[in-house]
């Protein structure tokens, strides 16, 4: 098999032969200066060593749409320097369908300075190879006919020498979608879900606006549930209620108003009060909120929701607050309530500490208290000379006689239930 540069070479005989070995290296040597010669032709070595900016734009899902009725656009625009020497002094200038704007709040990435009313924006060095930092920006757009289309445009230009600048210009298309709001109260809560009548009920309501179009001029309607009276309605920001009659219904009811719910977006609870005034037990108050917009809205059947709020009997306290004479801890058949101490008793809510009530206090010691049903303590005040006094019949769960004028103490907590009745005591001694 001959050997030789055009052929295919027998690795075992290839360099075996002196003589042989003479004629390949004269061969290679002729292959690599025609290679030589040929190479400055080929197109890839052709290219004079220049910058070429390129510049991408691209909508950010999913603010690149936008609804028919206009609204708000966002676009990252990236300049990258694809040559082989520097650029500088990068000018990028944007272009904007009429009507639209960059909205307040564009802050340029480190390196750019930015003009947002002339919509420039200015670049120093940028390395052969090297991106500038990405341009992320907020734009509004005027409306404009769902299934259009329009465009965020942006062009650099340099001062170099460029190798094209047929890619200098990046577009981001923006399609319009058809706006539409929807309203949903997602959650009408109303605290206690058991009360009696005289209990205060909390009442929170949440709207959230799950369209992809902001709603304007929105209104919560919820009627004062039949047996409530209106008590007030705290601090409710970004809502706005008032207390009055609804026209459509004619019955007093809360109105709360809020101008605007962007697209997606959740604000806080509006919270409400009123009492239970005329209910009976077994009643069942029903408190309704209704969401409305003026804006275009195609699903209403979320913009209603209830909670209900049972009116159970109440539970009662009572006991007496004895005077331990004999000092020996017992409840002696002759030892009675205390009199003229001043005493007074209130009932509260074990796990809140809210939902106090005040006992009935009767002249010989005793007390009588109604509260809504389950845990409850009881707390006392009196004035010296007496003190209270931990005993069996009376176990506080905490008393404090420090004070030259009056004494205080906090019973354990009891479970009472509706209709239901519990008996807390608590003995004192003169001091
Ligand atoms: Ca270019
Ligand atoms: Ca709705
Ligand atoms: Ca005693």
């Amino acid at each position: 098999m001959p050997a030789g540069p055009y052929g295919r070479q027998d690795p075992m005989s290839s360099t075996s032969h002196p003589r042989r070995r003479f004629a390949q290296a004269l061969s290679l040597g002729l292959l690599v200066s025609l290679v030589t010669a040929v190479l400055p032709a080929s197109p890839a070595l052709a290219a004079p060593s220049r910058a070429d900016l390129t510049v991408t734009a691209t909508g950010v899902a999913p603010r690149d749409q936008v609804v028919d009725v206009g609204g708000g656009v966002t676009v990252e625009v990236e300049v990258r320097n694809i040559g082989r020497n520097r650029v500088e002094d990068v000018t990028l200038t944007y272009g904007l369908p009429a009507g639209a704007y960059f909205t307040d709040g564009n802050w340029p990435p480190e390196g750019w300075q930015c003009d947002f009313v002339a919509g420039t924006c200015t670049y120093g060095t940028l390395a052969a190879g090297a991106s500038a930092p990405k341009l992320r920006f907020d734009f509004s757009f005027p409306p404009a006919p769902a299934g259009t289309t329009a465009a965020v445009t942006a062009t650099a230009t340099t001062t170099s020498s460029e190798l094209s600048t047929a890619n200098n210009v990046g577009e981001a298309t923006i399609a319009y979608v058809r706006g539409v709001t929807d309203l949903e109260v997602t959650a009408v809560q109303a605290n206690p879900a058991e009360a009696i009548v005289g209990d205060t009920v909390n009442i929170s309501v949440q709207v959230g606006n799950a369209g992809n179009m902001a709603a304007r001029d929105i209104h919560v309607t919820v009627p004062l549930p039949d047996g409530f009276a209106r008590v007030g309605e705290p601090y409710n920001y970004p809502w706005h209620c008032t207390f009055g009659t609804d026209p459509a219904s004619g019955r007093p009811a809360w109105d709360c108003v809020n101008t605007y719910i962007a697209a997606g977006y959740t604000p806080d609870p509006m919270q409400l009060t009123a009492t239970v005034a005329s209910a009976a037990p077994g009643d069942i108050a029903t408190v309704t909120a209704t969401a409305t917009t003026t804006s275009l809205e195609d699903d209403i059947s979320d913009n209603t929701a209830q909670s209900t709020v049972a009116i159970v009997e109440p539970a009662t306290v009572r006991g007496t607050v004895w005077l331990d004479a004999d000092r020996d801890g017992v409840r002696d058949a002759e030892e009675s309530g205390v009199t003229n101490s001043g005493l007074q008793v209130s009932v509260h809510s074990d796990s809140t500490g809210h939902n106090r009530v005040s006992a009935s206090v009767n002249a010989d010691g005793t007390f009588t208290a109604q509260i809504r049903p389950g845990g409850v303590v009881a707390d006392f005040y009196l004035r010296k000379p007496y003190c209270f006094t931990p005993t069996a019949d009376a176990p506080l769960a905490s008393y404090d006689n420090s004070s030259p004028y009056e004494s205080r103490a906090w019973t354990n907590p009891v479970t009472v239930t509706a209709g239901g009745e519990a008996v807390v005591n608590a003995a004192v001694v003169t001091c």
